[in-house]
This record gives C-alpha cells, structure tokens and sequence, in this order.
C-alpha cells in the first residue's frame, strides 16, 4: 500500500484524481488538502467535500489550506473550471465536516505520524501548502518517501507559452518545493498531454454505469467544452490523476532524472520550469520529470477505480431501506 496526501484544487481533473486515488486498492489516501488555485479556497474545499459525497469517501481527514499564494495575488481560473471551480455536474450537499486543522498543520502532523519513507505527497494545485509545511517542519523533508506533483513541463507551458498553472500561480512556492532535496517528481504538460478523454475513453466510463461515472462523465463534458474554446484541444487533457497513477504504477509513466529549477524572476519566463537535459543528471539530482504516459493502462486504472467505487449513494439507501425493514 502507498500512503497519500492530496493537496488539491478541485478542479475537475482533481476531482477525477480524487477517485482514483480512493478506488484503486494500492493507495492508502491519509489526507486531504486544499489550496487556492483553480478557484478559491472556499469554492474548491467545498468542491473536495462534494466529490467525497460523490465517491462515498469517509473516515479521510479533509483540511483546507492557503486562500492565496506565498507572495502574488491569487490567480484563479474560471476559463477552464467555470465559477464553481466544478461547474458542469450537480454538486452534492457535502456529508463530511471539515477537520478543524489547517491544511499545513494536517499535513505536517500526518507525515510524522508515520514512518519515515512511508508517505508520499501528491500535490495538484498550486505548491502554496506544502512549501508552508517544509518551512513549518523541515524535518517533513527527510521523512516523506517522495513528492509525485502535478505542474509544470519540460518543454510546454499552457497558463503562459513556457509556464503551467499550478506553477506559475506561486512560482516562490514551488521554488521552495523543487529545491528542498526530497525526491520531486514532475507530472508535468509533457506527460499530461498525453491523458486525453477522448470519445472512446468516455464511452469506456460512460460503460461503468455507476452515478460516479456519470459524474465523471458530466465533468468532462464541460471540462472538454472549456479545453475546447480555451485552449483547442479536441479532447481534454486529464492532468492530475497521473500523478496518482505514477504513485500507484511507476511503470504507467515513464520519468527521466534531471535537474528542474523554477524561473521566479523573469519577465517573460516566470513560473517556467527549467529542466536540464544536457548530459546524464549528476549524482545528487533529486528531481524526475514525467515524459511518457500508458495511456490504455492510465485510462484502465480510471475505470477500474470507478468500477470499485460502485454506487455508494444506492448502497448506503439500501442499506438504510433493509435497517427500517429489520
Ligand atoms: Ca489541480
């Protein structure tokens, strides 16, 4: 098992992440975080409470974090996640409450709970929370076994013609994150280009027939909408759950050793991620980035996470129905 923290900015591809990362049998999801980014922090902590509804996530400490980044004033993105941060689906009244911890203190106190190597962070929005944790507890950075993020590319930007979102939205952030010394892998726009929900891959989760693949489904109708205009694409990129994918599969997506730094000063470049590929990393490079995905083994972990999840909303009901009955 692979323990988890997910530090999200749901989002619809963090949705999406969500459930994989609580269908597939290999991760053991400790945490979850949010963090201002694709919308603020009250619409996606709403928006992470909503999916666990959806999903039937109970039992997992959700915690909200920092409503802005480090430094810079906070860019969302409703091009891409409409007003909600999720628009497309009807979004749930959520069941669980919010731990009261902040999401820095969450995330410190459930690293040193456990043994050293054993939890791995997966942050999918911006890298405000986590770079506040490494200055709250230094010692977190020893003691997490890797940070498998979803940001940035070796070659691509899509927030700037060089820069990601997740990046560029708190590049002092991800400074910080990059240059700690704890194994980074990037699962950056190189690799996520390659997760795209094409019609064959809806149909396949449309084939689940659960009403959690029905909402998957809905999020990407008006996630493929909003590519489509913003960005046109003719299928939309699901970025964040190959993170998760990474952390449950290594093999799913192939990473390359070498040396990443973020640009925070340039007037053209900020929020890049400048990755040297010059010769072989040298000896201590603790940073990976993403290049090549599976995809048919990606999209299979997807629709088996949804095929495990079932229908949680219809079962707890039957459950409720046969108690009255008894
Ligand atoms: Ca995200």
């Amino acid at each position: 098992m692979e323990k988890i923290i997910l530090d999200c900015d749901p989002g619809h591809d963090d949705a999406i992440a969500l459930m994989l990362a609580h269908g597939n049998p290999e991760i053991e999801l400790l945490a979850v975080t949010t963090v201002a980014g694709n919308q603020t922090l009250d619409k996606v902590t709403r928006n992470a409470l909503s999916v666990a509804r959806v999903a039937g996530i109970a039992g997992v400490p959700f915690a909200a974090g920092a409503d802005r980044p480090l430094v810079r004033p906070i860019e969302v993105a409703p091009s891409i996640h409409g007003e909600s941060g999720l628009d497309g689906p009807v979004l749930p009244e959520p069941l669980i409450e919010l731990d009261g911890r902040h999401a820095v203190d969450l995330i410190v106190e459930t690293v040193m709970a456990h043994e050293p190597g054993t939890v791995t962070l997966v942050p999918t929005g911006a890298l405000t929370n986590i770079a506040l944790a490494v200055r709250h507890e230094p010692r977190i950075v020893e003691r997490v076994k890797q940070v498998v993020l979803m940001g940035g590319g070796v070659h691509v930007g899509n927030w700037s013609p060089v820069a990601e979102f997740n990046i560029v939205i708190d590049p002092e952030a991800a400074d910080i994150v990059f240059s700690a010394g704890w194994k980074v892998v990037m699962v950056g726009l190189d690799l996520t280009h390659q997760a795209l929900a094409t019609p064959e891959v809806r149909e396949r989760i449309a084939g689940v027939g659960t009403a959690p693949a029905r909402f998957v489904g809905e999020l990407l109708d008006f996630f493929g909408h909003t590519y489509s205009e913003a960005q046109g694409f003719d299928s939309p990129p699901v970025h964040d759950p190959c993170a998760v994918a990474y952390v449950i599969d290594p093999t799913v997506v192939r990473a390359e050793r070498m040396p990443i730094a973020i640009e925070t000063q340039g007037r053209l470049t900020t929020g890049m991620t400048v990755a040297d590929r010059r010769g072989p990393a040298p000896d201590d490079c603790t940073t990976w980035a993403a290049l090549e995905l599976d995809r048919d083994r990606f999209w299979g972990l997807v629709v088996d996470a949804l095929e495990r999840i079932g229908d949680p909303e219809a079962a707890t009901a039957a459950t409720a129905a046969n108690g009255a009955v008894a």
